[in-house]
């Protein structure tokens, strides 16, 4: 079964999955998670160096090891999101999304018609290089996951009308900018944030719609896993390794 087929199986029965952000640009940071058993990895291109060349690279890492490939896009325009879907991307994941309008505009980059007006290549990774019949490609590409980032205190106003928008798999909310709309940049187990985020997970399970959100502890993975968001985006792999590195040396220093 495909890591796309799984993950999406693990969603449906309410299970939670678990991935890290990847900031490297080393496939060899991606087959590390996958073979540690994550489900998913995010290859970041807002926060990360990766340009589109190693992004492939990445995806095709991701895809030998058996991790779905999620990509952070650099915005929201159309180029940010075709680009990572004509490279193989499991699935798009676009920050800073403000209106209903912006999410129709971003589902509509992310899908063929019916669904979308997507850019029509078929000369691309995605599709075998045209070695996929077309029927086969342009129906298997409608199944890539679209995940809206809300990551502001703005937003919240708008919320519902955005929760309403056809499409959207997974709606995410990034704690970290969140926290700085609230006044408290950086602190994302604030009172403040902490309501914002049960909030925000509470309307969009009345709408039906699955919750992703950043962890960096496993109180706050523990805690928002138990309120029922189901995408737990697991750290980042350079705070993964300088975790790990701090624990090393402190253990050495201690002999
Ligand atoms: C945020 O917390 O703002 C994110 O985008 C997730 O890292
Ligand atoms: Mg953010």
């Amino acid at each position: 079964m495909n890591t796309l087929q799984a993950f999406k199986d693990k969603l449906s029965t309410g299970k939670p999955v678990y991935g890290p952000f990847m900031k490297t640009g080393d496939a060899a940071f991606v087959e590390c998670a996958a073979h540690a058993g994550f489900d998913f990895c995010i290859l970041d291109m807002e926060h990360g160096p990766v340009d589109f060349f190693n992004l492939q690279n990445l995806i095709r890492g991701a895809e030998a090891s058996g991790i779905l490939p999620v990509v952070r896009t650099y915005d929201s325009s159309e180029t940010a999101v075709g680009k990572a879907l004509d490279l193989g991307a499991g699935g798009v994941q676009v920050p800073q999304i403000q209106s209903a309008e912006q999410a129709r505009e971003v589902i509509a980059a992310a899908k063929y018609f019916p669904r979308g007006n997507r850019g029509v290549c078929r000369f691309v990774r995605a599709a075998g290089y045209s070695s996929i019949p077309r029927d086969e490609y342009f129906r298997q590409a409608n199944e890539s996951l679209v995940i809206l980032q809300v990551e502001g205190e703005q937003v919240v106003s708008r919320l519902d009308e955005i929760l309403a928008v056809e499409g959207i798999d997974i709606l995410f909310i990034g704690p970290y900018d969140l926290s700085q709309s609230l006044g408290v940049p950086g602190e994302v187990s604030h009172p403040a944030v902490i309501d914002a985020i049960g909030g925000i997970t509470e309307r969009a399970r009345r709408a039906g719609v699955v919750t992703g959100v950043f962890c960096d502890t496993y109180e706050a993975a523990v805690l928002w896993r138990d309120a029922g968001i189901q995408y737990i985006s697991w750290s980042v792999d350079v705070g993964i390794f300088t975790d790990a590195c701090r624990g090393i040396v402190k253990k050495l220093n201690g002999f």
